[in-house]
């Protein structure tokens, strides 16, 4: 069973470069956290992800709602991942067709396939979804370095992805000739796939709250970790409306990998 293996060991199972990296660097820097950097201005991103990265493995982005995005924004994200040692992921949700989705990872105003190690795609397309996202990074050896977490579950209530969905987005993510560019899966439930070289990654967690206001629904960390079977436990606003953000992290990173350490030794 996957949730019962080490990052360590499944590091050595991956397909995705990128996986593989981001397992080793869970298992070494002993997080298992990714924050939501859900703010409008690229200062307040530098400054959590400056006060946060200490604790995380993964800054994910909605470069979209940034108010005043410059290269130069991309160019400090760049370097905080590389100093504090995460990677970064844009959460973009891709879910066209090849050809717009290979233009909208690799050109525009934000050319997202330059910066962010993993983006996130619909599977609502099928395979070509995958083929065109990776034909924004041309021949050769590039692909080696990004990654996507394809979504195969939301959090939102009311959601219409079922059953049968939820089991033709496996199979993409691992059948076929794009598996190695399959990082994980974006889902809510360990039963969603069981190919221990993909990483869950899983949204809506917070310690105290249920649900918001918009249909977000919430579970602990614990929770996420141990019931859902999620690998990584995403955080946005659990950290960025806490009074002390950097706390908070720590927080939310302590909990979630004691709940691996124990999912493991059980
Ligand atoms: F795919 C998904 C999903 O199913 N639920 C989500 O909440 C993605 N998300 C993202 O995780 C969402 O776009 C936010 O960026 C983040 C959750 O933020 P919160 O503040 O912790 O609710």
């Amino acid at each position: 069973q996957r949730t019962k293996l080490t990052y360590e060991s499944r590091a050595n199972l991956a397909k995705s470069a990128v996986a593989k990296r981001l397992f080793n660097l869970m298992a070494s820097k002993q997080t298992n956290l990714c924050l939501a950097a859900d703010l409008t201005k690229a200062d307040d991103i530098l400054d959590i992800a400056d006060k946060c990265g200490p604790h995380i493995c993964l800054l994910k982005t909605h470069v979209d709602f940034v108010e005043d995005f410059s290269e130069g924004f991309i160019t400090n994200l760049k370097s905080l991942a590389k100093r504090h040692n995460f990677l970064l992921m844009e959460d973009r949700k891709f879910a066209d067709i090849g050809n717009t989705v290979s233009l909208q990872y690799g050109k525009g105003i934000y050319k997202i396939s330059s910066w962010a190690d993993l983006v996130t795609a619909h599977t609502l397309p099928g395979r070509s979804v995958l083929q065109g996202l990776k034909a924004a990074l041309g021949p050769g050896d590039a692909s080696k370095e990004r990654g996507v977490f394809l979504l195969a579950e939301m959090s939102a209530s009311g959601n219409l992805i079922d059953d049968k969905y939820k089991e033709n987005s496996n199979k993409i993510a691992t059948e076929g000739a794009d598996v190695d560019f399959v990082a994980g899966v974006v889902c809510q439930s360990s039963k969603t796939f069981a190919f221990p070289g993909l990483l869950q990654l899983t949204p809506g967690v917070k310690i105290d709250e249920s649900v918001d206001k918009l249909g977000q629904q919430y579970q602990t960390p614990e929770h996420v970790i141990q019931e859902r079977g999620a690998d990584i436990g995403v955080v946005g606003r659990g950290i960025l409306q806490a009074s002390n953000v950097e706390q908070a992290a720590q927080t939310y990173r302590d909990r979630l990998w004691a709940a691996y350490k124990d999912r493991v030794a059980k």
